[in-house]
């Protein structure tokens, strides 16, 4: 029989973060359940003051309660929250969220994800992560994530069976480098940047870039190579840091250019450069001044 996100997740880091990420995975059925109901904004903006999408609030308050009902999150820190959550005094965990990854994509009906980060007791470096994970809601729910011991992937199965089982385990970033994809406006990067970026496609790399950094992440792992935001739009804890994570545990780098993401101590509300993807790409890209 196909193996299922808890036992795996139990089998490598135990009862507790089994129970955790299995909850967040089964929340993707009534994330998507609400997706075609919810287009259009809300009322309120955020604390990088973007306007909330209706999905977005509702997405966060969602995922925020069946947080705090598996009993074993403390605190939760949302893109979408001006102040924590408070869960449970004493409970072990503490989450970052990206509710909703890229849901200026949900209008265009493109891919958009969840991006989570869990620590023990308090949000500190990315190395210091317990867990990392990101759903992506394509033609198919996956779920992918570690706990330190490799990167595995999950898909959810047929409509109303709540059930995510194995597609790839130890997942590994393909030598050779297949995708590049670099956010913002190419007058934003530096020059030295910018070359590097003309060289991409002579070494027979091809542009892939959605606007959504999972899914654009998602396809580094797959295929190989380099996923940027050279401008310090993306946020440390809720976007860089879990991504950081598992792109480490799947062979792959992290940087903001100078520095590996996961040593990088900031404000929780942070935002960053990044690079990641293979560590050659990464590594040149550390070294242009
Ligand atoms: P939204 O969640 O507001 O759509 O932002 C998505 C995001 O933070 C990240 O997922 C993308 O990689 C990046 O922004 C896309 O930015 P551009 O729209 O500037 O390409």
């Amino acid at each position: 029989m196909a193996e299922e996100l808890f036992d795996h997740v139990e089998g490598a880091a135990g009862d507790g973060l089994a129970r955790l990420l299995n909850a967040i995975a089964n929340a993707s059925i009534q994330i998507r359940i609400e997706m075609p109901h919810l287009m259009g904004f809300s009322d309120g903006s955020n604390k990088y003051g973007e306007q909330i999408l209706k999905l977005d609030e509702w997405t966060n308050k969602f995922l925020c309660d069946t947080l705090v009902e598996t009993g074993l999150v403390r605190r939760i820190y949302s893109e979408e929250l001006n102040a924590p959550v408070e869960g449970i005094p004493d409970a072990p965990y503490v989450v970052c969220i990206d509710p909703l990854d890229g849901s200026s994509n949900v209008k265009t009906n493109n891919t958009c994800g969840t991006i989570v980060g869990v620590y023990e007791k308090e949000v500190g470096k990315g190395s210091e992560q317990v867990a990392a994970l990101y759903k992506l809601y394509g033609p198919v729910t996956t779920v992918t994530y570690s706990v330190g011991k490799g990167v595995h992937e999950f898909i959810k199965q047929r409509k109303g069976e709540v059930k995510f089982v194995l597609s790839k385990e130890n997942m590994r970033l393909p030598e050779k480098a297949g995708v590049y994809g670099v956010g913002g406006k190419r007058e934003e990067w530096p020059p030295k940047l910018r070359e590097f970026v003309d060289s991409l496609e002579g070494r027979g790399m091809k542009l892939r870039y959605s606007g959504t950094l999972v899914a654009d992440f998602n396809q580094v792992l797959h295929y190989g190579g380099l996923f940027a935001y050279p401008k310090a739009k993306l946020r440390l804890a809720y976007e860089a840091k879990p991504l950081a994570f598992l792109a480490k545990e799947a062979g792959g780098k992290a940087s903001n250019g100078f520095k590996d993401i996961l040593e990088v101590e900031d404000d929780v509300d942070a935002r960053t450069p990044l690079f990641l993807g293979n560590g050659k790409l990464i590594e040149e890209i550390e070294k242009l001044k």
